[in-house]
Order: structure tokens, then C-alpha cells, then sequence
């Protein structure tokens, strides 16, 4: 059943971010011997004359798409222009690029946010259009679509084996808690944590905390992307040319921002007031992932939420003690 060699050339694209560390990390565990990376001062990925320069030179047999650019509600409202650009750049160049230079390959991440807002729940994989997106993150979701359709367009017209993974919320080890442009989970525990050390403050938590998030330890994403591309059987059935190449990754569970607030402040210790500004968007009312079709292939996640949310906090507190 597997279809990876450990001395295979498999390029993890974006691998100081959040996802693509965990790959890299989980890769190198594995034995794989040689994993190629580039910073973004190495290569940039919006330019495709370096992108094609590094394929030509490298030789990636395959690829791991986990370069983007990525943040919460506030970021994707933000920023639309580099949410919609920055993606279509740098997924066009790659996933081209791929294929010119003959990638066997590819694994393109995209997001949960791809789904219509008001999508039935849990959402499986053949809902994808139904209807329409949530504004707060459609620049992002619809560069995420083009995506998968590229996916889908290469393995009909060139019989590529390039799959879409759609992972649910991911947090974990290098998380971005920057507030502005993080998502919840970390903004939440450096919330309470700078809370409880400044005398048990208030927290403000945006939204009205009715929202339903599902959320996924990233190690878990890491195995379920490593498991999919090393799969010969499960590559060639999900990429097959008469289907969109999708599946989803999730963590089959999900909570309120209410109940995850509750979660945080008791890993974390904090014990002070909580305050729900609905000032600030709410976003999608609830995206829960179908992941029938992933654990039907025996991929399930392993990282309790609880657990996960201590791993991250004590990570948070490692790079703060070392700042
Ligand atoms: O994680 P998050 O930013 O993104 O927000 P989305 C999730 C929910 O948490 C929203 C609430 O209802 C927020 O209003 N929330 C409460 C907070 N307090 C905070 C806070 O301090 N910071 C943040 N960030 N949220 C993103 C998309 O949607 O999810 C992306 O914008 C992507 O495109 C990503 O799909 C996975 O889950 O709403």
C-alpha cells in the first residue's frame, strides 16, 4: 500500500508555517531522507519564473501545497486583496509548475471555509457549491475553490494524481497569536493567559460565543496529508478523473466559542470575567466536517481537544520565556 519511498524528493511548500512545520516535522520522523524546503527569501512562490528555476533544478517528485496565506475573521475581512491574490499566485504557480515538470503528486490544503455558509451539517465533501459563501472569508474560500478545480482539471485532462485535503480549523505548535491576525484558539489562550497574569482582567471575546467551531490539533492534519500521498490505492481512487479530488479532514466534533472560552480559561487558569463584544462578526454560523470518508481509509485524529489545547498553551509559554 505505500506508495513513498524514503529516499522519494517530496517538496513541502510553506514549511515555517504552522501546517507545513508539523509535515516537515512528522516527515523527517518518518525517514524521509529527502524532504526539500525553501524559505520565502529562497524562493518566492507569487513568482513563477523562480518557481519553475527551482523545480528545473530540484527535480520534486512530490509536492505538499501548504503555503498560503492564511489568517482569522478579522484578517480575511481585512485583507481581501492578498487573501484572494497571494492564494491564486502561489497555488497557479505551483500546481503548473507540478505538472510541466512532470510532479507524480500533489497534495493542495485548502480550508473548511470553502463550504456555503448555510451548508447541511456535517458537511461532506460533494456539498462543495451548493450555495453561496460566507462573506467574511470569500476572497480566501474562492481562491481555495480555484484550487481544487485545478487539481481536478490536471488529473482529468492529464491524468496527474493531485488530491485537495480540507482540513478543518488547525492550531497547535507555530500558531500566529498575534490578535489581529490570528484565528480563535490562540487568540483565546493569549487572552487568558495575559489576563490571568495581569490580575485576573477581564477577557473580551468577539462575536456573541454562539458560533460552532470544530477544531483540529495540526500533528493530527501532519499524519492524515503523509498518510493520503504515501497511499497508492487511496491516491489513485480520490484522484480519479471523474470526481473532484477532495476529502476532508476533520476532527468530527465541534463546540461553541462559549464552550472553547470555558476550555481555555480552565487550561490555562484563568478565572476572571468574560465578555462577548457582538460588535465583531460572528462568521459562519457552523462548518462540522463529514470525515467519513477519511477514517473509512483508517486515518482517525489522536490529539484530544483538551490535550491539544494544553500542548499549544505550553508552547505558547516556551516562546514566550524565550522571546
Ligand atoms: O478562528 P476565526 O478567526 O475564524 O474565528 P473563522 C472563529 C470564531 O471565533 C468567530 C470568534 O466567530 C470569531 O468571532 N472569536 C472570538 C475570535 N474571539 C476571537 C478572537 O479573539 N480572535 C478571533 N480570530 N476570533 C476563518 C476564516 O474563519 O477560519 C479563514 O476566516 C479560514 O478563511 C479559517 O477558513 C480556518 O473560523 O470564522
Amino acid at each position: 500500500m505505500t506508495g513513498l519511498a524514503k529516499d522519494a524528493r517530496i517538496f513541502v511548500a510553506g514549511h515555517r508555517g504552522m501546517v507545513g512545520s508539523a509535515i516537515l516535522r512528522l516527515l523527517q520522523q518518518q525517514g524521509y531522507r529527502n524532504v526539500l524546503t525553501r524559505t520565502r527569501k529562497e524562493l518566492d512562490l507569487c513568482d513563477r519564473h523562480a518557481v519553475d528555476a527551482f523545480f528545473a533544478k530540484e527535480k520534486p517528485e512530490h509536492i505538499i501545497l501548504a503555503a498560503a496565506k492564511v489568517g482569522g475573521i478579522f484578517a480575511n475581512n481585512s485583507y481581501p486583496v492578498e487573501f484572494v491574490r497571494d492564494n491564486l499566485l502561489i497555488q497557479t504557480n505551483v500546481i503548473d509548475a507540478a505538472y510541466q515538470h512532470g510532479v507524480k503528486r500533489l497534495i493542495f490544503l485548502g480550508s473548511s471555509c470553502i463550504y456555503p455558509r448555510e451548508c447541511k451539517q456535517p458537511i461532506r465533501e460533494e456539498y462543495l457549491l451548493t450555495g453561496p459563501l460566507e462573506p467574511t472569508n470569500r476572497p480566501y474560500a474562492v481562491a481555495k475553490i480555484a484550487g481544487i478545480e485545478m487539481c481536478w482539471a490536471y488529473n482529468r485532462q492529464h491524468g496527474a494524481q493531485y488530491l485537495a485535503i480540507m482540513p478543518t480549523n488547525i492550531y497547535g505548535l507555530n500558531d500566529n497569536y498575534d490578535l489581529d491576525t490570528s484565528h480563535v484558539l490562540p487568540a483565546l489562550i493569549r487572552k487568558c493567559h495575559e489576563a490571568k497574569i495581569n490580575g485576573q482582567k477581564p477577557v473580551t471575546v468577539w462575536g456573541t460565543g454562539v458560533p460552532l467551531r470544530e477544531l483540529l490539533y495540526v500533528d493530527d492534519l501532519a499524519e492524515a496529508c503523509i498518510f493520503l500521498l504515501a497511499d497508492d490505492n487511496a491516491m489513485t481512487s480520490l484522484t480519479a478523473p471523474e470526481h473532484l479530488p477532495i476529502i476532508n479532514v476533520g476532527y468530527g466534533e465541534d463546540l461553541s466559542i462559549r464552550e472553547l472560552v470555558k476550555l481555555v480559561s480552565e487550561v490555562v487558569g484563568f478565572t476572571g470575567e468574560i465578555i462577548f463584544d457582538s460588535e465583531k462578526p460572528d462568521g459562519t454560523p457552523r462548518k462540522l466536517l463529514d470525515i467519513g470518508k477519511i477514517t473509512a481509509l483508517g486515518w482517525k485524529p489522536k490529539v484530544s481537544l483538551r490535550e491539544g489545547i494544553e500542548e499549544s498553551y505550553h508552547a505558547y509559554l516556551f516562546t514566550q520565556h524565550h522571546a
